[in-house]
């Protein structure tokens, strides 16, 4: 087998067979939680949820290692007011992506236990059986990446 030969079966291999690493066709982009004052026992945490996959699925639960609860919600602007309101779920259409962010959906972290430190770990339970664990910075303003294009 000449050298051109192998590269050509090494990069059939690389593309037919899907890395471990993946983690499936749901991945989560870009968490951070908000930096609350000390003392504060609510803040919330925001990312994107992306689904490459064909089929829709559904973000169930979540869990942090910094709260005692941890509950999906959504903002909704009424005429003159704001109110946040529980929700069951979230669904992700195929092929597309949720943007949890201030003024929407978020996960309300309820319960903090103290200093939450740098970073805190989000757990997400998707319908798909789907499983993702993700280090969330913890800062006072959203991160650069998660401002990009989401002016709304
Ligand atoms: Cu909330």
């Amino acid at each position: 087998m000449n050298m051109k030969k192998a590269l050509l079966v090494l990069a059939v291999l690389l593309f037919a067979a899907p890395p471990a690493w993946s983690g499936g066709e749901i991945s989560v982009k870009d968490p951070w939680v908000r930096r609350n004052p000390p003392g504060a026992s609510v803040t919330a945490a925001y990312m994107v949820i992306e689904n490459r996959g064909r089929a829709a699925d559904e973000l169930l639960e979540i869990g942090c290692s910094c709260s005692a609860s941890a509950s999906l919600h959504i903002t909704e602007t009424r005429e003159d007011s704001m109110a946040m309101k529980k929700v069951a779920s979230i669904e992700v259409p195929p092929g597309d992506s949720v943007v949890l962010s201030p003024g929407g959906y978020h996960v309300m972290l309820e319960g903090l236990s103290g200093d939450m430190g740098e970073t805190v770990t989000l757990e997400f339970k998707f319908r798909s059986g789907e499983r993702i664990s993700v280090t969330a910075p913890v800062v006072l303003n959203p991160p650069a990446a998660s401002r990009r294009g989401h002016h709304h």
